[in-house]
């Protein structure tokens, strides 16, 4: 029989990569969005006719439950929220509403209508923050160090309670920064190839970064979405770290990135302190061992790959007129 899944975050990096995944699995693809006064589909326009939509918003608890009972979906992929680091210092409140609360709104939402539902909780290498241990393990005490790493640690939380509470079928993805053409242009990388290939076409003339020496373990959002299905197929559900288990700088990502269209990072990326942090994650790194004995997965793109698929989209982008 068909399978359903409902996919929250529909709209974003890795709602889009996921839910192509599914739709190619032969899945039943819902994916809730909220309203917007402009179109936000630009990541899903491809495939978005295989794709049926439920308006919905993680802050509002009847929509969740009218998304559940609309769907009865199999399984419910938690991926919604203010996902952007730098801006829980300034909506810390709001940061929270949507991933903290948002979590139980929608455990809650299923364990009223459809509580045999598998659940994925978007849980984040943030939540490490001043590690305590390097490399990061499902073990690692967590320690956040934003508005955001708190949120998630709470969103963490709820889902093993619902788990324990309900007897509930929720899993943690501990996921370690994931990146594509598709990540939005605020984060670092995405930022960097953008910048990059508006210099080589000739529309900027330099960079502005914050911290160049905070250590990121970056994959291939491509690469993690797949770990996130591996995980509902499991008998039992369990929390899982998913990385690469390689550390690099922002500066080493720069270096690769302005190589890669034979210019020298030296010459154009700036340092400015609107970009640094109240408080910075300095390294992370991840040690992905259970999940790749458990679920079988493993990165297949490397990060200098990476690094370059990422610069060429933006050129081509750029070269085409966008
Ligand atoms: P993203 O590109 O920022 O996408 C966020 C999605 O959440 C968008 O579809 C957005 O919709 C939606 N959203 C935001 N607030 C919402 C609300 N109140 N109600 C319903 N939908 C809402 O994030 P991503 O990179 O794909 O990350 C997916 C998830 O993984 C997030 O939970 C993130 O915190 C977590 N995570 C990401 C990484 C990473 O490196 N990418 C690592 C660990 C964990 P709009 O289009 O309407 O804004
Ligand atoms: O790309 P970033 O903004 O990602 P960050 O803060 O690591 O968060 C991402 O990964 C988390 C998983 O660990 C996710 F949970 C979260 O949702 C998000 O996807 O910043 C990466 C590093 C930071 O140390 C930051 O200080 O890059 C440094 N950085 C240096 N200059 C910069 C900049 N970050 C941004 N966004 N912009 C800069 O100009």
């Amino acid at each position: 029989m068909t399978k359903r899944a409902l996919i929250t975050g529909l709209t974003g990096q890795d709602g889009s990569y996921l839910a192509e995944l599914l739709v190619e699995k032969d899945y039943e693809v819902w994916g809730l969005m909220r309203r917007s006064s402009s179109e936000s589909t630009e990541r899903i326009d491809d495939f978005i006719d295989s794709v049926r939509i439920v308006g919905g918003d993680l802050l509002d608890q009847t929509s969740l439950l009218d998304a559940i009972e609309e769907s009865q979906p199999d399984e419910v992929y938690n991926l919604a929220a203010q996902s952007f680091v730098h801006d829980s210092w300034t909506e810390p409140v709001y940061t929270a509403d949507v991933d903290a609360l948002g979590v139980t709104r929608l455990l809650e939402a299923m364990r009223r209508v459809k509580p045999d539902a598998r659940f994925y909780q978007a849980s984040s290498s943030e939540m490490f923050g001043k590690v305590h241990e390097t490399p990061q393990t499902e073990k690692t005490p967590f320690h956040p160090r934003s508005p955001y790493g708190v949120a998630k640690i709470y969103g963490y939380y709820i889902a093993v309670n619902y788990r324990e509470s309900y007897d509930m079928h929720a899993s943690n993805g501990i996921l370690f920064n994931h990146e594509s053409p598709r990540r939005g242009i605020e984060f670092v990388t995405r930022k960097i190839t953008d910048g990059v290939a508006r210099i080589a076409t000739g529309r900027a003339t330099e960079l502005a970064l914050g911290n160049l020496d905070s250590k990121r373990d970056w994959g291939f959002a491509g690469d993690y979405v797949e770990a996130m299905w591996l995980m509902l197929q499991q008998d039992a559900p369990d929390d899982y770290v998913v990385s690469t288990d390689e550390a690099h700088s922002v500066r080493e990502f720069c270096e690769i990135a302005f190589a890669r269209v034979g210019l020298d990072c030296e010459e154009y990326v700036v340092q400015d302190p609107r970009f640094m942090r109240p408080a910075e994650v300095d390294i992370l790194l991840g040690d992905s061992s259970k999940a790749r004995r458990v679920l079988g997965w493993e990165p297949k793109v490397s990060f200098r790959e990476l690094v370059e698929m990422m610069v060429d989209a933006d050129m081509e982008r750029y070269s085409t007129g966008g």
